[in-house]
This record gives C-alpha cells, structure tokens and sequence, in this order.
C-alpha cells in the first residue's frame, strides 16, 4: 500500500520546491511530479516538512515528589497533534541506581509511544558503576547522549568534578553530553533567603534563579568540557548570559549547541508577578521566564545560528500537583508544557512575523537536532530512503489554543488564549496518518526507539589545541618573548 502527498510545497532545511512524495513500507521511495499511489493525501496550498524532533521531553518521569502527567501516550499524541513525530526523553536513574536498571523502566513506560522516541541517559551519580555502565549505553543501547544537572542540590544535581570524569567518559565513547546549566549551590542559598525573608509564593521561584546562575553555570560547563575534549549541548538556554557563552566558544572553534525553548521564547516573566497563585505556579519552570530583553536574544540566535534547537522540555504537571507548593515555592514541582504548541507557536511568532525563515523553522524544529543526536537523514529529512516522518503544514490554517481542546492530561495551558495560525493538515509518522485534518488517528504502541549511533567527531580540547599548535611567540629580533 502506497500513500502520495500530492500538490504540496516540499520545505526543507535547505530548499524550497514542488513536488509530490510516495511513501512505501514507512520510508519515502520517490519524490517527484505527478506521482501515483494507493491513497492520496491532498496538500495543495501547504507546506511538506520533515516531522518535528522534540529533543527535550519528560514524560511520566518522577520528580519532586511526583510524576509528570503526561504520558508516552498522552506526550506523544500531544506532540503528533502539532506536527512533532520524534520526542527524546530523559531516563533519570536515581542516586546509586544503575542506569541499565533505570533504561528496563523507561523502556518498559515507553512501549505506549504513538511516535517514535530515544533517550538520553542522565548522569545523577557518579562512581565505577556509572563509567562502566556508560559503555555499555552507548555501545549496545543506542543512546550517544547523556545529560547532567548542574541543579536540584542534594537531589539530581552533579558537581565539578563528576562533570569533568563524565565529559571525559563521554569524549572516549563518542557521546555527546548535555547540560542543564544553573549554578544549584547559589540557588539553593537564594532560595533559603527568600524563604527567610517571608517571600514564599511562586515569583519567589524567579527572583532565586536569576539569568546569572544560568550564566555562570553555562560558561563553566563549556570550559570543563573544553578541558576534557568533550562537545556539549546546553538544553534550555533561556538568556543572554548563556547565550553569550555560546556563542563566544563556537566562535573559538568548540562545538557547543544551544536549545532556546518555544516557552522561553514567547513568554516572559510578567507571567509571575501580579497574578494569582496558580496562574504563577502553573508556569514554574527551571530555568524561569525571562525578560523581553533575553527574549530578543534568543530569537536573534535563532537567526543568526549561534542557536541550533528550539525544544519544550515538556513536563507538565496538574494544578492540583502544582498546589503542593503552597506556603513553599520550593515546592512547586517545576516545568510546563509545550509539545502540541512548539511548531505552530513558533510558526507563527517566527515565521508569520519575518525573524526566521521556513527554511530556518525546519532547520530549528527537526534537521539541526538530527544531525546533532546523528540521526540524520533516517530523521529530519524529506528524502529518499528517509522514515516518512512528515508533516503537511497549513499556513492558513487557525485555532486559539485552549486546555479544553488540548491532548495534554493536565488542565490547563500555558499558551491558553494565544491565537496561531499555521497548523498541521497532516501528521504521518513512519507512513502512518496520525493526524488527519484535527481528527486524531493515532495508534498506542505504533512508536518504535530510534537506536543512535556514537559521533563520528567530538571537539578537540581548545587547550590542548593551543599547546600543541601555538607557535612559541617571538620578537621580531628573533629572542624569544618573556613569558611564553
Ligand atoms: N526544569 C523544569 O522546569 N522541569 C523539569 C526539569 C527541569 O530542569
Ligand atoms: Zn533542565
Ligand atoms: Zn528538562
Ligand atoms: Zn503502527
């Protein structure tokens, strides 16, 4: 059985062209004109886009007391219902835990994905155990990933050196680590502080994590992995600060990637001050909102290419789970959603409004994080022999986004109100239509794990580059300088 998209605009990272695509057995097996199939998909007056990659989700994953309520199959019908058709998770194992035992668990939730999905693999510990069983991750498990948490002090955060020996670990398997960049011991003191103070409602959550801690956390992980050979992505860059690091080490020659998230993006810290206690609670995230200032940066990195990826960090959490934080910001479990709303908010935010391109809105939302997490082209690509992940976008078509409409388990949105217009006709994942003109088709247990293959390239340590290279600085007399 063959499926045509016919009469389409086919939008890639790179070219814009018409043309129609068969897809055979899941994969695309011919682009062209007047193609013939089976089944006919209409995409006359729409765009024909490799599927999303959300590279930051967590989904049903413990944390704060709780778990995230959305689901591998919630998660993953949100993400199909706007035009996402690859998510990553995070497999968090506990302190002490084995990662090989914490991967069975989330590939046992994960087995009711719509879409398919890979992990990263954090590092909460360290010790033999976890170097050993890092290996056996990247060799025989497929995932080339693992992130660390320079947050969360006395629960998941790691320190300096744990980072060093993982990032050095990481540069020996060809993986690529992650960071979540927040300075945990100033946060942790500013939050007792505050909570001294008498300041325990949710904007207190902002005023303890300022742009700074993100800063400072940002630039030390880059030079710990500069020193130990190791690339690195920064997920949920949210400032100038860390953006700014960002791009002074790409300029340096290091290969570090950096994720700005569609809430960062197009929401700011007003959310928290002068509003209700839930309004605020419900949009409790690490790193928080910033200011339109750190907004323009973002989008203005997202533009030029000193950042690579917009994601959700999607993990949403109910009102009622939210009100555990009552009397105690520190409390609150922290993280939005996001998934359904990604692509058609950043649409039409970016595109609709001239600050990027189709061709950089394709680059942001799937190709730059395939080539990044080496799955590209099987994903992120509208090319023969791809996977028929797709996504036939309708620039016409509008909606406000709404709790009540939403896929999401939770009851509420964080977008809620916001008008966008451009929306998925079509959604297919693997071949498979998913969503079909707002009409949810998608199938529990149809998503399969992407398996991703050790990085060709790592960086090379910027200081051992200079050593090795520098020649020794001389004086035009031919005495060499003092103090080389
Ligand atoms: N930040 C959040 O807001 N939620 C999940 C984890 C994180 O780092
Ligand atoms: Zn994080
Ligand atoms: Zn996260
Ligand atoms: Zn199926």
């Amino acid at each position: 059985m063959t499926t045509v998209i016919k009469h389409g605009t086919i939008v890639t990272a790179d070219l814009t062209y018409k043309a129609d695509v068969k897809i055979d057995g899941g994969r695309i097996v011919e682009i062209g004109p007047d193609l013939s199939g089976d089944t006919v998909l209409d995409a006359t007056g729409c765009y024909v886009m490799p599927g999303g990659i959300d590279p930051h989700v967590h989904l049903e994953m413990p944390f704060m007391g709780t778990y995230s309520a959305d689901d591998f199959e919630s998660g993953t019908r949100a993400a199909l219902a706007g035009g996402t058709t690859m998510v990553v998770d995070f497999c968090l194992p506990d302190p002490g835990q084995s990662l090989l035992d914490a991967l069975k668990r989330w590939d046992n939730k994960a087995t009711r994905a719509n879409c398919d999905y890979s992990f990263h693999m954090a590092v909460t510990w360290w010790g033999e155990q976890v170097f050993d069983e890092m290996k056996t991750v990247v060799q025989d498990k497929g995932i080339n990933t693992f992130k660390h948490f320079m947050a969360y002090k006395g629960a998941l955060m790691v320190n300096d050196d744990e980072m060093f020996a993982s990032f050095s670990r990481c540069a020996e398997l060809g993986a690529l680590p992650l960071v979540h960049a927040e300075n945990g011991d100033v946060v942790a003191a500013m939050q007792q502080k505050l909570m001294d103070a008498g300041n325990n409602g949710p904007e207190a959550h902002a005023y303890s994590r300022p742009a700074s801690v993100e800063g400072e956390a940002t630039n030390r992980a880059i030079i710990i992995a500069d020193m130990a050979g190791a690339p690195l992505y920064v997920v949920h860059t949210s400032c100038e600060q860390a953006h700014e690091a960002i791009r002074r080490a790409r300029s340096n020659g290091m290969r570090v990637y950096g994720e700005p998230l569609i809430q960062h993006l197009t929401l700011d810290e007003s959310e928290y001050f002068d509003k209700d206690w839930d309004h605020s609670a419900r949009r409790v995230m690490s790193p928080p909102f910033r200011s339109k200032t750190h907004q323009d940066s973002l989008w203005a990195g997202l533009a030029s290419g000193s950042l690579q990826v917009v994601a959700t960090d999607h993990c949403a959490f109910t009102t009622d789970q939210k009100r555990t934080g009552v009397g105690d910001f520190r409390k609150i479990p922290n993280g939005t959603g996001g998934l359904e709303d990604r692509m058609p908010m950043l649409w039409t935010q970016g595109v609709a409004t001239g600050r990027i391109t189709m061709n950089e809105f394709v680059a942001v939302t799937s190709t730059n994080i395939a080539k990044i997490l080496n799955v590209y082209p099987r994903k992120g690509a509208i090319l023969v022999g791809a996977d028929a992940d797709i996504v036939v976008w309708d620039p016409s078509k509008e909606k406000t986004i709404a709790a009540s409409t939403q896929q999401s388990a939770i009851d509420y949105n964080v977008f809620e109100g916001k008008q966008v217009k451009g929306l998925p006709r079509y959604t297919l994942t693997r071949g498979k239509v998913a969503i079909d003109d707002g009409a949810v088709k998608t199938e529990e247990g149809h998503g399969q794990f992407v398996s991703r293959e050790p990085h060709p390239a790592v960086s090379k340590a910027l200081s051992t580059w200079k050593e090795v290279t520098a020649p020794r600085r001389v004086e035009r007399s031919g005495i060499p300088a003092s103090g080389v």
